[in-house]
């Protein structure tokens, strides 16, 4: 990603944070809300690797060439609307999933005088989005589009969210009949890939005038195939990742998860294996944990997923260069290459 397009992106944050507070500030019955409120904006929105979000802008210039300033701008918003869509799901999923860390700092439930009150922050994000869409889009031609985008992407990610948390029986059980393959893609096609793929590059199809289905169509393919690897990879650095880079800890182990790393280590396990990972697996305790990871290495999972990687890259571009659709291909491969051999 050219350096500036980040940095141009940042720029917009403060306004975005003076637009969605100021008049319930100088408003004497809500201002203490919206104090509030700020805080939850700059605790939360800006600290990610913001992929999702630059996208929308790096989208938006390949397939408006001669794009004026005012335009990018707006896509910028939407970009930002992006990363507050992400930080009002991670709020909570960050309550569901009992994490500690995330982005490098305490989860923002975990922080004293919030507990409980994050889950009215993060419907607080979500409203923010849609006030976000009526003060910038208002009036233009796609206003509809991404406005339903938005809405059709908020149940699809819920929809995924459920899968997530019901395939996995309460930590403490073991039911491994549903971690397969199968459900293992529906899960991340559904919480993931829609959100983190499809979403940002939609937005930007639709301000640059193409919102025919066929195209949509063509484009969503791939873009859950990325979605797909995306999530894969999150599932590999729970485990393997470096915590100081990553920023947040892993848990989809003791939280008994129906992870890429689970699944294909049953896959590939002996029966004595499987029996193994049975009695270890979806536990809290270190020692348990620690087995989980011991019979990982047994596998040899680190080289299953670095072949994976490779195979999986290569599947992209080859679905990329077949694909007959109105989106420049750049546009993908920009999005591939942001995210392949990434350490976070
Ligand atoms: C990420 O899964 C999934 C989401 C952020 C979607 C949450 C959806 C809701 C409706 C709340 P994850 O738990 O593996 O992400 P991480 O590893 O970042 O916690
Ligand atoms: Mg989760
Ligand atoms: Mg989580
Ligand atoms: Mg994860």
């Amino acid at each position: 990603m050219a350096k500036s397009e980040l940095a141009e992106f940042d720029a917009v944050f403060s306004e975005i944070v003076e637009e969605l507070t100021k008049s319930g500030l100088k408003l004497s019955e809500t201002k203490d809300a919206y104090t509030w409120f700020k805080e939850v904006l700059v605790y939360n929105v800006p600290h990610g690797k913001k992929y999702r979000g630059v996208s929308v802008v790096s989208s938006y210039r390949r397939l408006a060439p001669n794009a004026k300033e005012e335009d990018l701008h707006i896509a910028r918003i939407l970009g930002w609307c992006v990363e507050m869509f992400q930080a009002f799901f991670l709020i909570a999923d960050d309550i569901m999933d009992v994490s500690t860390i995330r982005r490098g700092q305490p989860c923002w439930y975990k922080k004293e005088n919030v507990g409980f009150i994050a889950i009215n922050d993060s419907f607080f994000l979500e409203c923010a989005i849609y006030s976000l869409l009526r003060r910038y889009v208002k009036g233009k031609p796609y206003y509809m589009e991404v406005t339903e985008l938005f809405l059709q992407t908020t149940l699809q990610t819920v929809v995924g969210q459920n899968l997530d948390l019901t395939t996995g029986p309460p930590q403490g059980k073991v039911d491994f009949t549903k971690f397969t393959m199968e459900r293992y893609s529906a899960i991340v096609k559904w919480k993931t890939a829609f959100y983190s793929f499809y979403l940002p590059v939609a937005l930007a199809m639709h301000m640059a005038g193409i919102s025919d289905e066929e195209s949509h169509v063509e484009a969503k393919r791939i873009l859950l195939q990325m979605g797909h690897f995306y999530q894969v990879q999150d599932d590999y650095l729970d485990s393997y990742g470096d915590p100081e880079v990553v920023g947040k800890i892993g848990s989809d182990i003791e939280d008994n998860k129906c992870g890429w790393l689970v699944v294909t280590a049953l896959e590939l396990a002996t029966e004595e294996q499987r029996e193994q990972l049975k009695s270890c697996y979806g536990r809290p305790g270190e020692d348990d944990i620690n087995k989980v990871k011991a019979i990982y290495k047994d596998l040899n999972l680190e080289k299953v997923y670095k072949d994976y990687e490779e195979s999986s890259y290569q599947d992209l571009i080859k679905l990329i260069n077949k694909t007959n659709c109105k989106v420049s291909p750049e546009v993908f491969t920009d999005f591939a290459d942001k995210i392949y051999k990434r350490k976070k």
